[in-house]
């Protein structure tokens, strides 16, 4: 899968290159290429944003680097002749969901366009529909201050979910969200902890009464934590 950000902060991206994700890209099966939007911008400031039409506080990111940029990382189809997802973070867009991850993961090529200031031209998002699928995601109801940090936070979802990626298969099915249920808790040694024993169960060795026990925690946590994760949540 290829990646591609698009950020002013390109800076910010450095962390994912680091354990899971770093395998995934040495290993050639993860191409993630970070850019400087200001490299498509060509007055002495470099600038990329402007005061609002209509007035209202703050800025605005102006719509010709962005187009200039998209134009050279997202026209062209990819090997396996695909028009590129192009994935703009807002507190506007549909939320985030590990549904959203699974469905991404599927993709061959990905590119994030990160807003500041108080958004992007409206135009951009048009624009960017000529050229592929636009997708306007949230990470979550509440206001970061730009893309960057929902755009890692998605990446590493997606990322993953990449065959190859994840060394064991069965740690991806096993855990939370994958069956709509919280993990169970898990324990290691030693078998007390400041006189805090482990669950007598989990060191009977009965694999059957093991499984069970766990699917009970399961359940009985979402239905403590996220009872709007069980079916038929009367809240
Ligand atoms: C998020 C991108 C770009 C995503 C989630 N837009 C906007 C905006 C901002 C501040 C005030 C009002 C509007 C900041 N901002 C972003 C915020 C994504 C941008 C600029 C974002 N929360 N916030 N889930």
């Amino acid at each position: 899968m290829r990646i591609d950000v698009l950020s002013i902060f390109p800076s910010y991206f450095d962390g994912l290159t680091l354990s899971l994700l770093g395998k995934a890209q040495s290993a050639g099966i993860l191409d993630l290429r970070v850019r400087d939007l200001r490299d498509w911008t060509s007055d002495r400031h470099r600038t990329v944003d402007d005061t609002p039409y209509g007035g209202g506080a703050g800025m605005v990111m102006k719509p010709e680097p962005w187009g200039l940029a998209l134009d050279e990382l997202a026209s062209a189809p990819s090997a396996e002749g695909r028009p590129p997802t192009i994935i703009f973070p807002s507190p506007a867009g549909e939320v985030f969901t590990q549904a959203t991850a699974r469905d991404l993961s599927t993709r061959d090529h990905l590119v994030f366009g990160c807003g500041r200031y108080e958004g992007i031209d409206e135009r951009v998002f048009e624009y960017a529909a000529t050229l592929g699928e636009v997708r306007l995601i949230s990470l979550g109801d509440y206001v970061l201050n730009g893309g960057e940090v929902a755009t890692m936070a998605m990446i590493e979802a997606i990322g993953r979910l990449i065959p190859g990626v994840v060394g064991n298969p069965e740690s991806l099915v096993e855990e939370s969200h994958e069956d709509g249920l919280l993990e169970y808790p898990s324990y290691t040694k030693p078998s007390v902890w400041r006189e805090r024993p482990v669950p007598e169960v989990l060191l009977s060795g009965n694999h059957a009464v093991i499984a069970s026990w766990r699917r009970d925690q399961q359940i009985e946590r979402t239905r403590r934590r996220r009872r709007d994760l069980l079916p038929d949540d009367e809240d």
